[in-house]
């Protein structure tokens, strides 16, 4: 039974979700958002501990650790592929280093249960683009990725080595409308949303046919929550579950956008992220998530477009935005 947990890289797109997500699940005095960025979202701040952490610095990690008797750790502080790929140096010390660091405290303090994820950039040119199986070719050609399959080896590796519970979702693209994405690939189709509502239009930095796994926040947080309460005695696999929910390319993304804005317009004109995207899949195979611990996705492309519209919408009326 998890009593307090830490997350790291609370801050981000998917952290400053599913920090509120675990808060209802576990308490939030039970949860510590942490993040190397000291000023966190105030909905995060005001509802339960925070902290500032660097994940690279050890010995703050163990003392928060102690000082709030943590049992179980989300440790998602990352550098995603397009940071990565600009300083690939940068991506391999918080990506690996950071990763190192939350085992290995873990390991020293006796926390058993850990949540990294992983991504569909552990995938690279060499593996079968179309239903990606869940064990397969993993050479991707991105310093992200190499960071990716690493962690899922280390995972793998502490299970068995040290009889440690770690759990890993291979995310797709994430598309949410709360916090902007930290500079990923597919980072486009949130970007798309915020400039059809504020301009009409939208420059995609990817082709036109360019199909991507994607997936809407409300399924990474139930996918997220879901396996971190599975039961780990039924689990085959364990730090890289595949999760798929839909595919798109930026073309059907953009008609999706058109069902409810008629005069949406879109152009393309691709840069380095192209290279990028054409080494991950098109679609993934998530039949062991399904079969291991009952993952199903709730949204399509079209339930998600029109719930994206209308908050970011709601939030330009509103002048957030
Ligand atoms: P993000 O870039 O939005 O957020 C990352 C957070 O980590 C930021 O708040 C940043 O301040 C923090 N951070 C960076 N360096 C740090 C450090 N040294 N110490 C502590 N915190 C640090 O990323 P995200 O999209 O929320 O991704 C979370 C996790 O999910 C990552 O492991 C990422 O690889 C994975 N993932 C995300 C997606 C996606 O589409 N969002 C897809 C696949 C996998
Ligand atoms: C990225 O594009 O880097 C992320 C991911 C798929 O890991 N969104």
């Amino acid at each position: 039974m998890i009593k307090k947990l830490l997350i790291t890289g609370a801050n981000g797109q998917i952290g400053s979700e599913l920090t509120l997500a675990f808060r209802k699940i576990y308490g939030h005095e039970n949860v510590v958002a942490t993040d190397l960025n000291p000023v966190l979202r105030a909905e995060i701040k005001d509802n339960g501990p925070t902290d500032q952490l660097d994940v690279l610095d050890r010995k703050k990690l163990e003392s928060l650790i102690d000082q709030y008797q943590i049992d179980a750790i989300v440790h998602l502080a990352a550098i995603l592929s397009a940071v990565g790929e600009k300083n690939s140096q940068m991506a391999w010390n918080v990506n690996m280093n950071g990763t190192i660091n939350v085992l290995e405290v873990a390991r020293e303090k006796g926390i058993k249960r850990i949540f990294i994820p992983s991504s569909i950039a552990v995938f690279g040119p060499t593996t079968p683009r179309d239903c990606t199986p869940q064990d397969t070719i993993l050479q991707p050609s991105t310093m992200y990725g190499v960071t990716k399959v690493a962690g899922e080896l280390l995972g793998d590796y502490y299970v068995q080595k040290f009889g440690m519970d770690i759990r890993g979702l291979r995310y797709p693209g994430i598309i949410s409308h709360e916090t902007l994405p930290g500079g990923g690939t597919t980072d486009y189709a949130v970007a798309i949303f915020y400039d059809a509502v504020k301009h009409g239009k939208y420059e995609c930095f990817l082709k036109e046919d360019t199909k991507l796994p994607m997936m809407y926040m409300p399924d990474c947080l139930k996918a997220t929550t879901d396996l971190f309460q599975a039961d780990f005695s039924k689990l085959r696999h364990h730090a890289g579950f595949n999760v798929g929910a839909f595919s798109i390319t930026p073309q059907a993304l953009a008609e999706s956008i058109q069902k409810v804005m008629p005069n949406f317009e879109i152009t393309y004109k691709p840069d380095f992220r192209q290279a990028i995207a054409d080494s991950w899949p098109n679609c993934i195979d998530d039949s062991a998530a399904r079969e291991e611990w009952g993952w199903k996705p709730q949204y399509d492309l079209d339930a998600m477009t029109e719930e994206m519209l209308r908050v970011i919408s709601e939030k330009h009326r509103q002048g957030l935005i």
